[in-house]
């Protein structure tokens, strides 16, 4: 790994940690990041010509694999018109109709740049509806580093958060309450507690950020009917989920109807795209019509319309989902009987094409649970997965995605060094 090392050696001179996003410094799983010059289908290239299996997909973006032609011609099409423009484009026209059609219930949607501004710009646009100034999230979900989210408590108990980051002043903090995912009764509680105060719930529905955790049966219309009593937004924070396990997200799935939806990654097709958006009388208060502001250099940006464009399209016109379940199954069912016939304790959720595995003998409801798995064991794990050319989240508090481009070779592959190396753990 010459390049790579010479490469960082540079980068650690210039960005700090070497990296432009930290889950990326392979901090939490020990040894130093390699880099990437290319990406098609299921496989990256490093700066040292070795060809991975990669179940990281950019973090969730690439469902078609990397570079697929179709979005590459997208681009390069909307290239040859210019890059940005500053004004309305009809690209911007052409996403909203494509989200609003997949996701019914956004009925109005905003453009933004990443998943962070998305769902920053929901809680603001929550609080400026309800005129309330508290918030629900709960332990272990991440919704990009906006300084109301960037909370979490110690315990599952309800508390008023104390700051997960450096630089976030106590007084944000005690307007974030943060809650155990998967218990109806805290949830109770909490808007027992804060009579009228609550502006907004915000949950990943299914939590991804901690590894993969499921919701318990009646669980998310437990949340849903509590913001509705309750007077505060229910948002979903769909940026990983959207459009990655249903057309419709978590809220097809479910049945669920949100009040707000945060979605990114997939609408970009590669490029910086963020989204929020759901009742019409909500997204009303946003200026320039109403008293809520928010804005963006490059938000409806022509490059990234036309890529994230394609790739709902292709996503609308092919309904991946079955078959992308059935990949996913495929390496849930040989992780689990590896570990089985090793005599591993360890739980492997899955859900169409994500999936996580957490070393540990406790089924893993919340965040608490999640924290119970052996990270070294999974640094081991995603070591001797990298060593033999598969390519996992480098933190044991991730999901992994699977693409269509895994279909055939490369999922087959993929199995087998899992499980060799889950018998040599
Ligand atoms: P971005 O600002 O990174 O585009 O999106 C923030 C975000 C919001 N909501 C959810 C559910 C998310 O998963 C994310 C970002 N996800 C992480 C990976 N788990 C991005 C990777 C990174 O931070 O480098």
């Amino acid at each position: 790994m010459d390049l790579s090392n010479e490469l960082f050696a540079r980068a650690l001179k210039l960005i700090p940690g070497g990296v432009n996003s930290p889950v990326r410094a392979f901090r939490s799983v020990g040894g130093s990041p390699f880099f990437v010059k290319s990406a098609h289908g299921a496989t990256l290239v490093t700066a040292d010509d070795r060809e991975l299996i990669d179940f990281v997909c950019t973090w969730g973006p690439a469902i078609h694999g990397h570079n697929p032609p179709v979005i590459k011609a997208a681009i390069a099409a909307a290239l040859e018109e210019g890059t940005s423009f500053g004004t309305p484009n009809p690209y911007e026209v052409r996403m909203a109709e494509l989200i609003h059609a997949l996701v019914p219930s956004i009925k109005k949607v905003r453009m933004c740049n990443s998943g962070t501004e998305a769902t920053m710009s929901a809680i603001r646009l929550a609080r400026g509806f309800t005129r309330r100034d508290k918030i629900i999230k709960f332990a272990g979900c991440y919704h990009g580093h906006s300084d109301s989210l960037l909370v979490k408590a110690g315990s599952g108990a309800l508390t008023h958060g104390n700051p997960d980051s450096a630089g976030i002043p106590a007084s944000f903090a005690r307007e974030t309450v943060v809650l155990p995912y998967n218990d109806p009764g805290a949830i109770d509680r909490a808007f027992a507690a804060n009579p009228g105060a609550i502006a907004a719930v915000i949950v990943e529905p299914y939590p991804a950020n901690v590894g993969l955790i499921l919701p318990l049966s009646g669980y998310l219309a437990h949340l849903r009917k509590a913001c509705s009593a309750n007077g505060a937004l229910l948002i979903f924070d769909e940026v990983m989920t959207g459009f990655r396990l249903a057309r419709g997200g978590v809220q097809e799935i479910e049945g669920i109807v949100p009040d707000l939806t945060a979605l990114g990654k997939i609408i970009g097709g590669g490029l910086p795209v963020g989204a929020f958006g759901g009742r019409a009388e909500v997204m009303d208060q946003l200026a320039p019509v109403g008293p809520v502001y928010q804005a963006g250099t490059l938000s409806g940006n022509p490059l990234a319309m036309a890529a994230g464009i394609a790739a709902l399209e292709l996503l609308d016109r092919n309904n991946p989902y079955p078959a992308l379940d059935a990949l996913g199954r495929k390496v849930r069912d040989a992780l689990r009987a590896a570990c089985k016939s090793k005599g591993l304790a360890a739980q492997v959720p899955q859900t169409g094409s994500m999936f996580s595995i957490f070393f540990t003998d406790r089924e893993v409801h919340n965040y608490e649970d999640a924290l119970t798995g052996d990270a070294k064991m999974f640094g081991r794990f995603f070591h001797g997965c990298l060593e033999r050319g598969v390519y996992l989240p480098p933190s044991a508090y991730e999901t992994a995605f699977i693409s269509t481009a895994h279909e055939g070779a490369a999922i087959d592959r993929a199995c087998e060094v899992m499980d060799s190396v889950i018998r040599g753990l």
